[in-house]
């Protein structure tokens, strides 16, 4: 991916050129074909999305955020989420619910999981220069991409690429696709494992995460999507909410709760013993410098 900046918006501008260009062409080819006569401007933002993926990922046109995660115990920053936003060169700054869906109809997941994976690393990289402390950065993956053949192997090239121990890195196992796990998928987690990354699953209780995966594969921290917490403000949520706690820790887990946005609730899971912490009332999701800031990194 370009880096150089100076080049980059020249690289952005041609490349945005050269885009344009292509959909003049296909859009060319379609009238010819009698099909779609919609001009390309008046396309909605979706298809619009999907055709230019390809070169919004090549032109880097995607920036990382990063919400902290606290040790409920001690209150410091032991980790964080890297959350990506896609910066449109019309539309501004796009959110993951807009964009994600796009990225799989393109059949992009592999390309774009890795892409921003490496620029994960490359901020790991900049933060351990500048001598911050920090555990881990966890970084969001789909099944699709953790069910290629070769996973684990491209996970380690990417991160040894920047010279980083595998261990400040952890891979979250986020959105499920209709049909169940293959065994590629159940073998990758454990050489992903067996090379050193943090594996978390993330969102239980969304109802697209089975507690299933808790024993199925080697997980380190449980992410109880926040939806559970907001139950919890009655006694069978709580119960609900403990229980789901307990059986994690009892098959090794660490927990950490997603969604913290009251002193209330904070109290909650420190009482019922959970280890980690991401929410509003901590950090919201922040830009990278402002994380390094934060950090204390030596800018
Ligand atoms: O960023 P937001 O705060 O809106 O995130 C919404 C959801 O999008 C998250 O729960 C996360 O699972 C998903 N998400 C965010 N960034 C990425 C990413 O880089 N890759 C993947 N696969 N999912 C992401
Ligand atoms: O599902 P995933 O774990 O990847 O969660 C990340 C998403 O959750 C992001 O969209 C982030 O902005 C959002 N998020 C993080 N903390 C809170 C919170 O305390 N409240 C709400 N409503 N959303 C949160
Ligand atoms: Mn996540």
């Amino acid at each position: 991916m370009k880096k150089n900046n100076s080049f980059l918006s020249a690289a952005v501008g041609a490349g945005l050129a050269a885009g344009a260009a292509y959909l003049y062409h296909k859009q060319k080819n379609r009238e010819q074909r009698g099909d779609e006569l919609m001009p390309v401007p008046q396309m909605k933002l979706e298809k619009e999305l999907v055709k230019r993926m390809p070169d919004m990922i090549y032109y880097d046109r995607f920036q990382l955020a990063v919400q902290p995660v606290i040790d409920l115990e001690t209150g410091g920053i032991v980790g964080g989420e890297v959350l990506s936003r896609l910066d449109h060169p019309e539309q501004g700054l796009i959110f993951p619910d807009k964009f994600l869906p796009a990225v799989e109809e393109a059949g992009l997941y592999p390309k774009f999981d890795h892409y921003i994976f490496r620029k994960t690393c490359a901020l790991m990289r900049r933060l351990l220069d500048q001598g911050v402390e920090l555990q881990y950065l966890s970084c969001n993956f789909s099944r699709m991409t953790l069910s290629e053949k070769s996973a684990a192997t491209r996970l380690s090239k990417i991160a040894d690429e920047f010279g980083l121990a595998h261990d400040c890195l952890a891979v979250e196992i986020t959105e499920r696709e209709k049909e169940s796990d293959s065994e590629q998928f159940c073998e990758n987690l454990i050489q992903i494992k067996k090379a050193g990354f943090r594996i978390f699953v993330d969102d239980l209780g969304a109802g697209v995460t089975s507690v299933r995966d808790l024993w199925s594969y080697p997980v380190d921290v449980v992410k109880i999507d926040r939806s559970l917490l907001l139950s919890a403000d009655d006694d069978q949520g709580r119960t609900a909410y403990r229980g789901l706690r307990n059986l994690a820790v009892d098959l090794g887990c660490k927990v950490l709760c997603e969604g913290v946005e009251t002193e209330q609730q904070h109290r909650f899971v420190l009482e019922a013993g959970c280890h980690y912490g991401q929410g509003f009332l901590f950090y919201r999701p922040m830009e990278t410098e402002q994380f390094l800031y934060l950090m204390g990194g030596k800018r």
